[in-house]
């Protein structure tokens, strides 16, 4: 809407946080991170759920509206203690991020472990039964989104390996099998100076929009207090996502709520999923200071039209 007022692009939904510790049927440190689908009527979010031990694991939402939600009584996806997986699990399952492609729900997320943090794919039916495919990087690599359709016959994702002197930025990878992956290549990199200067990864998995695909991303810059995160947007040439079209020079969503601002982490909001409702609504899901849950609100065109008049 030309003439929003206020410092953030996005619409905070004015019940934020939508989950917090108390919504959370079992006992656990904290829940923050996302990702989310809507099937029929029913939205569903697969959330990140630390454990009192340290680590995290998912648990699984459900509501009606997008705004108000129950979250199921058990977790959904734990680190596994036997099996192929189990090694690269010690340390926890982090951050989903949810793409339905022909009828199968695949989750991209980390597996962390003492060999490091690397990206594993699983996939669901119905949200009751998950099925681990195959762990699909090296360590040192997370922010795993699969983009909803095959490009020029292969599947793709984008990802965030930490490169050289620590700086993590955006490439994207293509595969024939969704299991083997190869012909990376570099598509975002932080910009010195801005709000997304030291770091930066893919957030929401890729949406198809007539202008290019759309990818929500989140970005810090360090502080003498620590990193700030912020979210932002760039959209990507529909026929090849390794072209930026368009970035936008603001960030779309910087932590000012107290519910952003303090927590576990200070000063994040980090976003893994979204939904784009029939009125062109989207509806983003992200983490407030690794403590709970929000939503904010953007129209799609809108927010497009921002990317591009920079
Ligand atoms: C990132 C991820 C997110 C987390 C953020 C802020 O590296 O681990 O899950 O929300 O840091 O702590």
């Amino acid at each position: 809407m030309p003439g929003r007022r206020g410092p953030d692009l996005l619409h905070r939904w004015e019940g934020n946080p939508i989950i917090t510790l108390e919504d959370i049927p079992f006992r656990c440190n904290t829940v923050f991170n996302g990702s989310s689908v809507k099937i029929g009527d029913e939205y569903l979010i697969l959330l990140r759920v630390e454990g009192q031990q340290g680590y995290s694991f998912f648990a699984l939402a459900r509501g009606d509206d997008g705004y108000h939600f129950d979250v199921d009584p058990e977790p959904v996806l734990l680190p596994e203690k036997n099996g192929p997986f189990a090694k690269y699990e010690t340390r926890g399952l982090e951050d989903p991020r949810i793409t339905l492609i022909d009828g199968v729900y695949y989750i991209l997320y980390s597996v962390a472990s003492s060999y490091g943090t690397r990206i594993a794919i699983a996939k669901t039916h119905d949200f009751q039964r998950y099925e681990r495919i195959a762990i699909i990087s090296e360590p040192g690599n997370k922010d795993g989104v699969l983009f909803p359709e095959k490009i020029k016959g292969r599947y793709a994702r984008l990802d965030r390996p930490l490169g050289s002197y620590n700086v993590g930025c955006i490439w994207i990878s293509y595969s024939d099998d969704l299991i083997h992956w190869g012909h990376h290549e570099p598509v975002i990199m932080p910009r010195s100076g801005y709000w997304d200067a030291d770091r930066i990864g893919a957030s929401v998995p890729p949406i198809k929009t007539e202008k290019g695909w759309l990818e929500i991303y989140h970005g810090f810059k360090m502080t003498a207090s620590g990193p700030i995160y912020r979210m932002g947007a760039v959209l990507l040439d529909l026929d090849d996502p390794a072209k930026v079209i368009a970035r936008s020079d603001d960030a779309i969503l910087s932590p000012r709520e107290k519910y952003e601002r303090i927590g576990d982490v200070n000063n994040v909001v980090f976003a893994c999923g979204a939904i784009v409702e029939p009125n062109n609504e989207v509806k983003i899901y992200y983490g407030g200071a690794d403590t709970c849950l929000c939503v904010a609100t953007v129209n799609i065109d809108r927010l497009i039209e921002v990317i591009i008049e920079v």
